[in-house]
């Protein structure tokens, strides 16, 4: 390997973990079978029945290592301010030092793998290269699947630098040990999911798990490319990409951010009910957008494959997706069934008389606990998905028409509405969030969690600095070249807390509407918070919803956007000092329309 900068990390990690062997990953195929066939020989890994599921294999990690670790996700910058409220801030220097004593040894009886990847298509300039060094052969396989991994990587690297991450799963191994076949460390306050966006690096030891591990996805693609797109004037954000074609096969490209668990693998993989309307998938998760050659904001998927969740994953709810999964899978923490296939809580098919946990137990139907862990997961290739766009991979990325944001609301927030300008979408994006339906903590049921751009978690910097980044966006456009934001909510509840909204593929109707709008076709009508469709507007063609449904589903209450004024008042106060005054200044504008439409 060329590479000098590269060569020399190794070697420095080599020594500091101390593993029994170091392995360079190509990314072939056979690579990747062989670390398969050698996690199911040891019993880390359970190949599925190739007829029912071929290529398909099943994991189950330690239950103490289910989830993205939030609380133990640091990121670590000289200035406490720059990390700001939104983060866990450890300076760079201490927690170096305190992570630097947990790798010590910390790969002794394993192999060390060397996983070099890149985030976005080959070879364009969106692209980021980085190296994964890990002890999981878990991680090496998922990374083939979730990113370009290997040999195509080290090319585009050539002589240039990449972002180095570090992966460990805290568990060494004494001579003689036996494995463990999901090894990690098991005390939380052993792991750590280290950010060091100054000198760009990522360092995570003793979790085995999803984002945790994958350090490609949340790691790489969301939090340091975020910091890295904040200093070079483009955006990282937590977005699904979408295709959109009418029925005379004109097409437009909407992205769309949502907090995690409302729905945007199966919006980003929707089959409309709409005749002749078809939707193609570009991405599921993240999008890295930035202003093109022709001054359009244009958008790039730096992953390569889906880390779904898997249960509530249906041919009613997702078809896409459960094609996409039909072979050449991973599976994470499903439950088994006796015929060597998957099965999951909302699969669509009744539970059979006996299963395998996710914890590898025995169970049965009326059991407990859930047969599937709640955040059981499929690994799969974008490439499998039906409903793939072929210009996926386009390295100049898609024309953005439209930006949807949308979160759990089962009051309040319309069906639909649309932006006013791009400062008002940006005010729009600061006030998304979920409203607390089952908390642990009683009180905050009813509160809205607030997430702006479904991005909380995953901003790698001072959530004011992001907030004012989205503002100064517009200055790098033509002006009116930016897209509208559109608010979404397919979650508002009637008063017997019943859906007033089908959802699914009749969420089509919706990115008509819009699909119209952008193309300065479909009526609306104005109200305070933005313009929602008219009546008429909506396509209702064979939908069954009352006129009254339908009359809730598009109202904007001045009573409850009142309280909703207040709560985001309260909110942004809770941010401090330093929220850019244009946010103010529009949420004073929100208040005083709604006291002009009194
Ligand atoms: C994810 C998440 O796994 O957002 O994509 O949690
Ligand atoms: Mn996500």
């Amino acid at each position: 390997m060329r590479n000098r900068k590269l060569n020399a990390w190794v070697e420095e990690i080599r020594e500091l973990c101390q593993p029994d062997a170091v392995a360079w990953c190509d990314g072939s195929e056979e690579e990747y079978l062989r670390l398969l066939d050698g996690m199911v020989r040891k019993g880390a890994a359970v190949r599925l029945n190739q007829q029912l599921r071929p290529g398909c294999y099943l994991f189950r990690s330690h239950p103490s290592d289910v989830a993205r670790v939030e609380d133990r996700t640091f990121v670590a910058t000289r200035d406490r301010e720059e990390a700001g409220p939104n983060n866990n801030w450890r300076d760079p220097d201490e927690l170096k030092e305190e992570m630097r004593a947990l790798y010590r040894g910390c790969m002794r009886g394993r192999t060390m793998y060397v996983v070099p990847f890149v985030m976005g298509p080959l070879h364009s300039p969106f692209s980021i290269v980085g190296v994964e060094i890990t002890d999981s052969p878990y991680v090496v396989v998922n990374m083939r699947l979730m990113t370009r991994m290997g040999e195509q990587a080290l090319d585009m690297l050539g002589e240039g630098d990449f972002i180095p991450c570090l992966h460990s799963v805290g568990a060494p191994l004494q001579p003689g040990q036996e494995d463990v076949a999901w090894p990690c460390a098991p005390e939380l306050s052993q792991k750590y999911i280290a950010h060091f966006p100054e000198d760009m690096s990522i360092w995570s030891y003793g979790s085995g798990y999803g984002g945790n591990a994958l350090l490609g996805k949340k790691c790489l693609a969301l939090r340091i490319a975020s910091a890295k797109a904040r200093n070079e004037g483009w955006m990282a954000e937590h977005m699904l990409i979408m295709g959109i074609t009418d029925p005379v096969g004109r097409k437009s490209y909407f992205t769309a951010a949502f907090p995690s668990a409302c729905g945007k693998t199966n919006l980003a993989m929707l089959v409309p009910t709409l005749p002749g309307w078809k939707v193609e998938t570009l991405g599921d998760d993240i999008a890295w957008l930035r202003r093109g050659e022709d001054g359009r904001l244009r958008a790039v998927n730096p992953e390569a494959g889906f880390f779904g969740v898997a249960p509530g994953t249906s041919f009613q709810t997702n078809p896409n997706a459960m094609h996409s999964i039909s072979q050449d899978t991973l599976f994470t923490n499903v439950a088994l069934t006796d015929e060597g296939d998957v099965w999951w809580e909302g699969i669509g098919t009744p539970p059979p008389p006996h299963l395998t946990d996710w914890q590898g137990k025995d169970w049965a139907p009326g059991a407990a606990t859930p047969a599937a862990h709640p955040n059981a997961r499929f690994t799969v290739s974008i490439t499998r998905c039906p409903s793939l766009a072929p210009e996926w991979e386009a390295p100049e990325g898609v024309p953005v028409s439209a930006i949807l944001i949308g979160g759990r609301r089962p009051g309040t927030v319309p069906l639909v509405y649309e932006s006013r300008s791009w400062r008002h979408g940006v005010f729009m994006g600061s006030i998304m969030g979920s409203e607390i339906t089952a908390a642990a903590i009683s009180n905050a049921i009813g509160q809205v969690r607030r997430d702006p751009f479904a991005m909380l978690p995953f901003i790698g910097y001072n959530i004011k600095d992001y907030l004012r980044h989205w503002l100064d966006m517009e200055s790098r456009f033509p002006a009116g070249r930016l897209p509208k934001v559109y608010s979404v909510n397919w979650f508002r509840k009637d008063a017997q807390g019943r859906f007033l909204w089908p959802g699914f593929g009749d969420n089509a109707r919706v990115l008509k509407w819009i699909f119209e709008r952008v193309r300065v076709e479909g009526g609306a009508k104005d109200t305070p918070v933005g313009a929602v469709p008219a009546p008429g507007d909506l396509d209702l063609g064979g939908l069954d919803v009352s006129q009254a449904a339908m009359e809730t589903l598009l109202s904007v209450d001045g009573d409850e956007w009142r309280k909703e004024a207040a709560s985001i008042r309260s909110y942004y106060q809770s941010l401090g000092d330093g929220l850019p005054k244009e946010l103010w200044a529009e949420l004073e504008a929100l208040e005083a329309r709604l006291s002009q439409a009194e």
